[in-house]
């Protein structure tokens, strides 16, 4: 079965919204497999972006993801990746698709409410970055 990460940024939990994204997520048949909130120092920030190191929007991506503490949670079902990527929709909110979580609460580009794995294998990277296997339940 598939699994992703999704964190709910800095942005959204200043505007309380961490619940609310996590139950669309639920609503679309996900199951929660993991959840716990920390403060991302930026050395897990700069690993977890590492994909973007050396581009214009790097340090202040860094910078923004490490200003406050943040939920982590990690998602499992058919497709996980892509049911996930297509509910938070486009990386930019102001061309998300009507209803999607980016569109109904993302900010702009950098403050766009969410983070999920972008490939299974990504996810598998991604997830071991906030997890430990005993963290992730079974049920
Ligand atoms: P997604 O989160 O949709 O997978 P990525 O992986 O292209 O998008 O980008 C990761 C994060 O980097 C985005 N969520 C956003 O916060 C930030 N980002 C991407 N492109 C830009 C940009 N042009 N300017 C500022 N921040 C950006």
């Amino acid at each position: 079965m598939e699994r992703s990460l999704v964190l709910i940024k800095p942005d959204a939990m200043e505007r309380g919204l961490g619940g609310a994204i996590i139950g669309r997520l639920q609503q679309q048949g996900l199951k929660l497999l993991a959840l716990k909130m920390l403060h991302m120092d930026e050395a897990l920030a700069k690993r977890h972006y590492a994909i973007h190191e050396g581009k214009p929007f790097f340090e202040d991506l860094v910078r923004y993801i490490t200003s406050m503490p943040i939920i982590a949670s990690v998602f499992e079902g058919e497709n996980a990746v892509d049911t996930i990527r297509q509910a938070m929709g486009t990386t930019d909110p102001a061309k998300a698709e009507a209803g999607t979580i980016r569109a109904d609460y993302g900010l702009d580009i950098q403050r766009n409410a969410t983070h999920a794995s972008d490939a299974p294998e990504t996810a598998r990277v991604e997830i071991a970055l906030f997890f430990t296997e005993d963290e992730l339940f079974d049920y």
